[in-house]
């Protein structure tokens, strides 16, 4: 301990720490003006229509093309003190000039989070630049409603996809087809590991341009491959239901590598779609 080289080495290392440590708080408040310390990313803050909330926007990312998890937390305007009980839902749009469409949600439960979060899901259904995509809300709270409105620079596509549309066609009995498209997005774990992998995916039925029903019916099988190497895997869980419009397996990768992720669908005995899969590259 009292070695003298010890004693300059560690003299030394303190300085250059704390040198390293002063740059990384300056360069941390730098990224985050006014916002200390949140864990999410801020996309957009805005007041509400009527100026009854301050309502703050965050994601755990760069919005894109898929399951984007979104919080809100809100603030009375009037007094600046924060709102833990709210009724909030989300109307995203996306403004296509000749149409306008939306896209599933997942609304909040009334109660924020023990950090004030307001935690929801939009499955953005392709992407959008300068403010095609919007995010609006209607806020129900302390006994007042009013509206915010959010428009978003841009939701990118990601690479692999993260969302595909599962496609049925069923005779009409008459030379005709109904046609029904299924959104189905991958809620995708943080991080795939070699080993099992928990698989979950949502599925949403396109009942009209502004209306996506969440779908707890499909039977679901899931089979990996390496198309590369020609092998797939053992010991797979088909995914189940486990919340609304949400199933949940289990996916084993015995490699790294790019895997595809087969996906059969059934729904009242009949499967639906064709050549369903996500590429899923680590
Ligand atoms: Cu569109």
């Amino acid at each position: 301990m009292n070695h003298p080289t010890m004693k300059r080495i560690t003299s030394y290392h303190i300085i250059y720490i704390s040198a390293l440590l002063s740059i990384l708080s300056a360069c941390s408040k730098d990224d985050n003006p006014g916002n200390n310390q949140s864990q999410y990313m801020l996309v957009a803050e805005s007041a509400s229509s009527n100026s009854m909330f301050n309502v703050k926007f965050y994601a755990k990312d760069s919005l894109f093309v898929g399951y984007n998890k979104v919080f809100f937390m809100l603030y009375e305007k009037s007094s600046g003190s924060q709102v833990t009980q709210a009724e909030i839902n989300f109307r995203p749009i996306m403004d296509m000039v000749t149409f306008k469409h939306a896209c599933p949600v997942e609304n909040p439960s009334g109660t924020a989070d023990a950090n004030g979060y307001f935690e929801g899901a939009v499955m953005f259904s392709m992407p959008g630049y300068d403010g095609s995509w919007s995010l609006s809300a209607d806020v129900v709270a302390n006994g007042k409603t009013d509206s915010i409105y959010f428009p978003l620079a841009r939701v990118i596509p990601t690479n692999p996809v993260k969302k595909i549309v599962v496609i049925d066609s069923l005779s009409n009995g008459s030379g005709g087809w109904i046609i029904s498209k299924y959104p189905v997005s991958l809620v995708e774990p943080d991080k795939w590991n070699v080993g099992n992998n928990n698989f979950e995916i949502t599925v949403n039925k396109m009942a009209s341009m502004m209306s996506f029903p969440t779908i707890n019916d499909m039977t679901i099988a899931i089979t990996p491959e390496m198309p590369s190497m020609g092998h797939g895997s053992p010991n797979n869980v088909n995914p189940i239901p486990v919340s609304d419009g949400h199933y949940s397996g289990t996916v084993n990768f015995t490699m790294t590598g790019a895997w595809r992720v087969h996906l059969d669908f059934t729904r009242d005995g009949r499967a639906i779609g064709k050549n369903a899969y996500f590429d899923i590259s680590f």
